[in-house]
């Protein structure tokens, strides 16, 4: 296969959806479009994310430090504060993605990026519509897999009617018989928090954030019980103040969703006005609970986005 080589990436803190999109979007570049594509992780990946990939029996792809230098395809992020490190001096080809857009480039790329529960879904609708490609059970399972992850079983608010019928296909291709109850277990593979430090339980699945010239971060733990984080309640706000610090964020916010439940209490280190603002709540020893917050993105990240000028 000749020309250059090309990294198929996700964010930084990778979760099952980058992960598993720059697998699939790579594997799909390689076979289609003749490209010379490798997926690559910007970070550990995470007990869910290698539950999945070991059930599949796929690989896990190799960790890529810098991008500077590299061309990129960006897959489940555009801003570049989640990118991997160097990317400003990376060359960008092209990105899909399903958040809200933070991106600019001074050259015309391939930007694709619809309002679905994940960015699998939006991976499954390309290699659909490629009639001469054939998705294998493996294939597959890995997007029905993301699709599930990403969208807390279809319990989040981003769940989309297409992510839903799509998961049925792709569920019955990768012979899962209940789509259900494999998605409960995938999610609980990342629920405990056992065995990790306060330090890597805030930066799992971390995300940085810019409004009005402030930064801030926004840290999501999905539990099937809320006891264990209540527990470590001090150890977790005590490294999130640390790391507020370091990085002079207005604010840091750690949501621990009850995928059970269906809510999630808020841990808030720095200024709390956002949160109480956005929320019409008051913390009380950093913490609030919020019924029916499933997403950080549809849920979460609106309002604080809109009491942020405030
Ligand atoms: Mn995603």
């Amino acid at each position: 296969m000749p020309h250059e080589k090309i990294y198929v990436v996700g964010h930084k803190s990778p979760d099952t959806d980058s992960v598993c999109s720059a697998i699939v979007y790579a594997d799909y570049l390689k076979k289609a479009k003749r490209v010379n594509a490798v997926p690559v992780v910007a970070g550990e990946i995470n007990p869910e994310t290698k539950f999945i990939l070991d059930f599949f029996k796929v690989k896990t792809p190799a960790q890529l430090d810098s991008g500077a230098g590299l061309s990129l395809v960006l897959v489940d992020h555009n801003e570049k504060s989640q990118s991997i490190d160097g990317v400003s001096d990376s060359r960008i080809i092209e990105v899909l993605d399903h958040h809200k857009v933070s991106f600019e480039l001074g050259h015309p790329i391939v930007f694709r990026s619809e309002p679905l529960g994940s960015t699998a879904t939006l991976v499954a609708k390309i290699l659909r519509a490629d009639k001469k490609f054939k998705i294998t059970p493996q294939t597959a399972g890995l997007l029905v897999s993301a699709i599930l992850s990403d969208t807390v079983v279809f319990k989040s608010a981003t769940t989309t009617k297409e992510d839903k019928e799509l998961s049925l296909l792709l569920g019955k291709r990768a012979k899962i018989k209940d789509l259900k109850k494999f998605g409960i277990e995938i999610k609980e593979k990342k629920a405990s928090l056992k065995g990790l430090s306060a330090d890597q339980i805030i930066k799992s699945d971390f995300k940085e954030f810019e409004a009005g010239g402030k930064k801030f971060a926004i840290g999501q733990i999905e539990v099937v019980k809320l006891d264990e984080a209540k527990s470590r309640k001090e150890e977790l706000w005590k490294r999130m103040e640390e790391i507020r610090n370091e990085n002079e964020f207005e604010f840091i916010a750690l949501m621990e969703t009850d995928i059970i439940k269906e809510g999630s209490e808020l841990l808030v280190s720095g200024n709390p006005a956002p949160v109480e603002i956005a929320f019409g709540v008051k913390l009380a020893n950093n913490l609030v609970y919020l019924k029916g917050m499933m997403s950080r993105k549809k849920d979460l990240l609106p309002p604080l986005m809109n009491a942020f000028g405030n």
